[in-house]
């Protein structure tokens, strides 16, 4: 009875929330795409919108280089090899954590976050945290499909950092 059941709140809080300007232009930018083959389904769903997104950003298809690693805990690492090759301008990591009846959610959700962001500090590629971390699949599937998915959001964000990185240095 403590526990709430979580299947019924999946939709609660789905809904993004941020604003991007419709005028990002990545038509001269290089996206890496590293995904896990963890909960494949979902992952392609999400990576799907994230072409979406480049795509509504006028990044070529030939400009978006893809890979896919086991796990989410091996995104971030395989992030730094690819910041190191010099050869694309964003990165964006993508995976999905359910959490089962361990801590391994835990644990391995916070290293994820912060392996994502140490790889951007220290090589200055933008690299975008798109992880969803779940409750259960019903909590994804709300996140990851129709016109909720989070995937485009992270495409805008890897353009819109892409330029930003580009006037800065
Ligand atoms: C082991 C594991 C588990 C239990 N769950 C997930 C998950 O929900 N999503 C995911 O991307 N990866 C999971 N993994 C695999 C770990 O991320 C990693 O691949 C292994 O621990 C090997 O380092």
């Amino acid at each position: 009875p403590l526990q709430p059941d979580v299947s019924r709140v999946a939709l609660k809080g789905a809904e993004s929330e941020v604003s991007f300007d419709n005028d990002l232009d990545g038509s001269d930018m290089k996206i890496g795409i590293i995904r896990t083959r963890w909960n494949d389904e979902h992952v392609t769903n999400l990576v799907n919108g994230i072409k979406e997104g480049l795509k509504e950003c006028k990044v070529a298809e030939a400009s978006v280089f893809e890979t896919s690693v086991p796990g989410a805990f091996e995104l971030p690492l395989a992030a730094r090899f690819l910041a190191l090759s010099g050869t694309v301008d964003a990165i964006i990591c993508c995976g999905v954590l359910i959490k089962g009846e361990t801590m391994h959610f835990e644990y391995i959700s916070d290293a994820v976050a912060k392996g994502i962001m140490n790889v951007g500090m220290s090589t200055t590629t933008p690299c975008v945290l798109g992880v969803l971390t779940c409750m259960n699949e019903d909590q994804v599937k709300a996140r990851s499909s129709g016109n909720n998915n989070h995937g485009v959001d992270w495409g805008k964000t890897a353009v819109e950092m892409a330029l930003l990185r580009t006037e800065a240095m």
